[in-house]
């Protein structure tokens, strides 16, 4: 007897798949379209746990869906192998970072394999292997060599706890991304790539990402690059020679500026405060450490005092010649725009309360109550009839503490009076470029990428730093500049990379010259390893390349890409700047890496997220085990849309474990002959067949992969229904409803579904025998139930051909008794007649 042995069938089909190599995609002469289908690859913490099951099991029922479609699909994995995580465990549990990555990529790679991923794994690769981390340091240089990698001195986000800086992107709500401790600024030399060159192109072609994209990605990272447009104004300050700039998204309210503020840690304020007098040098001096030692989230926190102190030094006001006091004060931030503002606390809040802590004037130049449309205002009267105005602002924002933010018309502004503040934008802007004291400007929230971290699990910095403090690129031909061993390191955190204890391998010779220089001891962000590994999947094993373009012109960008939201901004933005980099430097011909994005919801169980610490984690090879790969994929597809979260505790692998051990069973039974062409049978049945058949693809190309396997679920049923009716198991319509069911499960459940078709009488596999197209004949409708209205009370139904012509429906419509008893002797005076849904009748 055939036995529905879930584990077995996982290890006959994945040796199949391995023989035979089903899911290789490297013939060079195969002509088939193309698609290029990656899940964000993984990160090698332990084994693969459910959220990894539920995105995988998403990506790879879309690559198995265009490979029953008859495309030839890439669908590789890798291992995000470099990182914190790795080190750090590696440091508690005294091991070498390379033995407790490598174990882990074997576990998850079985994992993997049993789970039944359709993966072509001649192209496996790890971020962590010299032969992947040379090309890294290929990209580097490019990028040194076009002034897109540089170093320089700035503050820095330094997490305390990990003991190294992080990026922007790295910092979540002022903690450290990995850890959650809260980080804290310092002035350190780093290397950035140069991001921000970037962020015009950046925000323009996310429109090419929408539709493709979730819409919230896509407002997340315009959002992240923040750009605001504004202008530049120029402040002579007293006893300077040098003017100072301010940016300003407002300049049509510099006639209300009423002092100037700069960024405490600015080079500018200490500038400023050592031209003042002692008594100031001294308040800034305090000033400036209390500032540096509050953190980032106190210092965003709108609702804390303010804090500030006054330089004794004057700003004079380019368009009427005031003078303005000017301030250092921590809510102004030195890395964003000038690091110095106009302050108009009329119409700024962060002004306004400034302002009034310290006593400063406050000068209305908006009137936020004059009308700046053509539109009359709709006026409601009261119960007398008299109109009821509208309260009008108090423009009176000392007072009220409410600073007047809205549209208005200019007043207290000499030449700019009575105009609308997009007009007033607009002359002054051509006022101030006109006597060359200001122009318009643009700012971004965007900072330049910070590559270096003081960590050993990472790419090398391929650089070499003469005596002289020269940087030099290490040859191309040197390279992979190879991480040392761990003999003899302490990888302890302790602010300084763990390469500078590495004497051997730090002392080296300058390329140009041979005389003695030193290694630079960073080691590359991993995010810099994960922003172009689709391109080497296309070349895994070329030596002499990072990818060859022949190959990426071939399959990129990638078509679908999966994965989860956390990485909306970071890897995701890298990603499209790192493909954009190397679009400009003639290596690729497109700009945007991926065409298509889907993010998962999370697994969750019992309405949390799981956590060991919890004590809901449910562990996927557990799951595995006990329900089989097929079941597990099953659940996760039929969960709801996959944007949405899953918790485990609704949904039920068991349910789905009989569900597809009842669609094998219909394989067991179908006693017809295997034959090229469908025959006939049961009309009723061959109808839902071929309805699944043509709804299959539109559903899977839709994500809603959830109905897919309700309708199958269906099928499934109506199958055995007839089975057990007088048709039987010889019925040809049994036979066809069981292999599209088969057709339709290789792409959830591919090992029930390559057993079925094997027990229906195929040699090899599901995989290459492509889909069978549904037959239009009996996609038709058969018939349509129409409404018969009589004054527009439904008053009976009529099954009627879908084709039925509008007279006939009529006649039809007028003989139904329902209509009959409706009229009785009334008067028909209209019919309205909607073939083939709906017959009106109105009557007198
Ligand atoms: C005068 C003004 C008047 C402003 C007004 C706003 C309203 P976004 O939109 O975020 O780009 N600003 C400029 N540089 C700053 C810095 N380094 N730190 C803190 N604030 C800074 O904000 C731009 C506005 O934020 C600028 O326009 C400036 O204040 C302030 F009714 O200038 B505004």
């Amino acid at each position: 007897a055939i036995e529905y042995d879930v584990h077995a069938l996982q290890v006959k089909w994945q040796s199949y798949w391995d023989e035979h190599g089903t899911f290789r995609t490297d013939d060079p002469a195969d002509t088939r379209p193309r698609k290029y289908v990656l899940d964000m690859f993984p990160y090698p913490s332990g084994d693969l746990h459910m959220g990894h099951a539920e995105a995988f099991a998403f990506g790879d029922i879309v690559a198995r869906y265009w490979r029953q479609q008859g495309f030839n699909v890439l669908h590789p994995i890798g291992w995000d192998s470099f990182g914190l995580p790795a080190e750090n465990a590696a440091i508690k549990r005294g091991v070498d970072p390379r033995d407790w990555t490598y174990a882990n990529i074997e576990q998850q790679k079985t994992s993997f394999r049993r789970y039944g991923t359709s993966f072509d794994w001649s192209r496996e690769l790890h971020t962590s292997d010299p032969e992947y981390y040379k090309w890294n340091q290929w990209l580097f240089l490019e990028m040194f060599k076009k002034g897109l990698a540089y170093r320089k001195a700035s503050w820095v986000n330094w997490c305390p706890n990990d003991q190294t800086v992080l990026a922007n992107e790295q910092v979540v709500e002022g903690r450290c991304e990995r850890c959650g401790a809260v980080v804290e600024k310092q002035k350190k030399t780093q290397w950035y790539f140069k991001i921000t060159d970037y962020a015009d192109r950046l925000l323009d072609d996310l429109k090419q990402l929408e539709g493709s994209w979730p819409a919230k990605v896509i407002a997340m990272q315009r959002n992240w690059i923040g750009r605001s447009t504004g202008a530049e104004v120029d402040f002579a300050i007293e006893g300077r020679d040098e003017k100072v700039s301010v940016f300003t998204t407002r300049p049509d309210t510099l006639f209300g500026a009423t002092f100037m503020v700069v960024a405490p840690e600015s080079d500018l304020a200490a500038e400023l405060a050592e031209g003042s007098t002692d008594a100031v040098r001294a308040a800034f001096a305090d000033y400036r450490q209390q500032v540096q030692q509050s953190t980032e989230i106190e210092r965003q926190d709108a609702s804390r005092p303010k804090t500030g102190v006054f330089l004794d030094r004057f700003a004079i006001n380019p368009v009427n010649g005031e003078r303005l006091p000017v301030w250092a004060a921590d809510y102004v931030l030195a890395d964003y725009g000038t690091g110095a503002v106009m302050a108009v606390p009329a119409h700024d809040q962060r002004d306004l309360d400034f302002a009034r802590a310290f006593d400063l004037p406050v000068r209305v130049v908006v009137d936020v109550n004059a009308p700046v449309t053509g539109a009359i205002p709709v006026i409601e009267l009261d119960e007398q009839g008299d109109p009821i105005l509208p309260e009008l602002p108090d423009l009176n924002p000392a007072a009220t503490g409410e600073a007047l933010a809205g549209e208005g018309r200019l007043m207290n502004s000499g030449p700019l009076d009575g105009l609308s503040k997009q007009h007033a934008i607009k002359r002054i802007i051509e006022q101030l470029t006109a006597d060359g004291t200001g122009r318009a400007a643009k700012s971004y929230r965007l900072r330049d990428w910070l590559i270096s971290r003081q960590r050993y699990w990472g790419t090398p910095i391929p650089i070499v730093h003469g005596a002289d403090g020269s940087l030099h690129p290490v040859p191309l031909e040197q390279l992979p500049v190879e991480l040392p061993r761990t003999e003899g390191l302490d990888l302890q955190p302790k602010g300084q990379s763990p390469l500078g204890a590495a004497t051997e391998w730090v002392e080296t010779v300058n390329p140009v010259d041979g005389s003695p220089a030193l290694r630079d001891t960073d080691t590359m962000d991993t995010f810099v390893d994960s922003s172009w590994y689709p391109l080497r999947f296309l070349s895994a094993n070329d030596e002499t390349r990072a990818f060859d373009p022949a190959e990426a012109e071939k399959w990129s960008p990638v078509d679908q890409y999966v994965g989860g939201v956390e990485h909306a901004i970071l890897h995701l933005l890298y990603s499209r700047f790192i493909t954009k980099v190397l679009y400009d430097l003639g290596h690729i011909t497109f700009t945007e890496p991926f065409k298509a994005l889907l993010n998962q919801g999370m697994v969750l169980m019992d309405g949390a997220k799981m956590s060991k610490s919890k004590g809901n984690l449910v562990e996927f090879v557990e799951q595995l085990d006990q329900y089989g790969a097929d079941a597990i994929r099953v659940t996760m597809a039929f969960a709801g849309p996959p944007e949405d979260d899953i918790d485990w505790a609704d949904v039920s692998a068991n349910g789905s474990a009989k569900f597809l051990a009842r669609a094998f069973r219909l394989a067991k039974d179908v006693t017809s002959e295997r034959d090229v062409v469908w025959k006939g049978g049961d009309e009723k049945l061959r109808r839902q067949t071929h309805r699944l058949l043509a709804d299959a693809p539109g559903l899977t190309e839709a994500f809603k992969f959830n109905v897919v396997v309700a309708r199958l679920m269906e099928l499934v049923n109506a199958t055995r229904k007839t089975i057990d009716s007088g048709a039987g198991a010889g019925d040809p319509a049994v036979r066809e409803a069981t292999e599209a069911i088969a057709l339709v499960l290789s792409i959830y459940a591919p090992y029930t579904a390559e057993e079925m078709w094997s027990v229906l009488g195929y040699e090899g596999s599901i995989t290459s025998f492509g889909w069978r197209k549904a037959d239009p004949t009996l996609l038709v409708e058969q018939s349509v139930t129409a409404v018969v209205q009589v004054d527009g009370k439904v008053r009976d139904r009529v099954d009627v051909p879908p084709t039925i012509d509008p007279d006939a429906l009529q006649a039809l419509a007028l003989e139904t008794a329902g209509a009959k008893r409706a009229i009785g002797d009334k008067a028909i005076v209209n019919v309205v007649v909607r073939a083939p849904r709906i017959v009106s009748i109105s009557t007198k």
